[in-house]
């Protein structure tokens, strides 16, 4: 497949407006890791170990905290110095799905109070435009942004290219607060947008539940992403410091040959 030379992430932050997106494309470009830690883990003690372990060879960590049998308001204050100490942002994967109204609480309130300390949130465009007016009423006074899923990584999801065409739409009235897409390739020749791809391992394959991987080359390189996100690939290996460094490795690579 013939490749376009990519615009680099530091030119791009230039051409970017949002402000999470530029602070994003001079962290990757600074760091030198398009590697995004998806850190499925259930207690606040493993989080924070693989946060501190792994922070310095991430751009972000995603967290599902929702999946923490023993949260605390503590857990989120460590994680925000553990970002500073790493220079790591922070993205809830939250997935809001639901009316404006709704979403603004479920950021805002609740047991988590996502908006008080996560850089990044995502959410789907299925309710429509509302979500994303309800989610930014919370999260552009902070400063926050979000991303909007365009495509899912998942076998035999609803999502077809009208949809993600409809979904670019809507997330170009929203500027300033949507940097990008959870998506498994480039959606638009814009090259403000940022794309992170979860669904990544070292090799192709599925995990039993429906789950599709494709390796870092192919996220980045063949389908012109910008971050993968390993959850598994990393967590279940017998060292997961050295696995994070091939992921990064691997990322980075598919980066720069873009490059040349
Ligand atoms: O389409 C998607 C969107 C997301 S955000 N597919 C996904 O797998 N994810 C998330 O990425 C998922 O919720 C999980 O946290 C991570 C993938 O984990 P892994 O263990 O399969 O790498």
């Amino acid at each position: 497949m013939k490749m376009l030379k990519r615009i680099s992430y530091a030119e791009r932050a230039a051409l970017c407006t949002n402000r999470i997106a530029q602070r994003l494309f001079s962290l990757l470009t600074e760091k030198e890791t398009n590697l995004a830690l998806s850190a499925d883990v259930t207690t606040c003690a493993a989080l924070l170990e693989l946060a501190d372990k792994l922070g310095p060879e991430i751009c972000i960590l995603k967290t599902h905290v929702d999946i923490l049998t023993d949260f605390t308001s503590e857990l989120t204050k460590q994680l925000v110095s553990l970002a500073e100490k790493h220079h790591f942002l922070i993205f809830e994967d939250r997935k809001f799905a639901d009316i404006g109204n709704t979403v603004k609480h479920q950021y805002q309130q609740g047991v988590y109070h996502i908006a008080d300390w996560a850089d990044i949130v995502n959410a789907h465009s299925l309710p429509g435009p509302g979500i994303i007016s309800g989610l930014a009423e919370v999260g552009l006074p902070k400063q926050r942004g979000l991303l909007l899923l365009a495509e899912m990584s998942s076998a035999g999801n609803l999502i077809t290219s009208d949809y993600v065409q409809k979904t670019l739409r809507m997330a170009e009235q929203f500027p300033e607060f949507v940097l990008g897409f959870i998506a498994q390739k480039k959606i638009s020749a814009d090259p403000w947008w940022l794309y992170m791809t979860p669904g990544v391992q070292l090799t192709e394959g599925k995990d039993t539940l429906g789950q599709q991987y494709v390796t870092p080359a192919k996220a980045i390189g063949e389908n012109q992403s910008d971050i993968i996100i390993v959850g598994r690939g990393i967590l279940q290996a017998k060292d997961p410091q050295s696995e994070a460094q091939k992921y990064r490795q691997a990322g980075w690579e598919a980066y720069c040959a873009g490059l040349k």
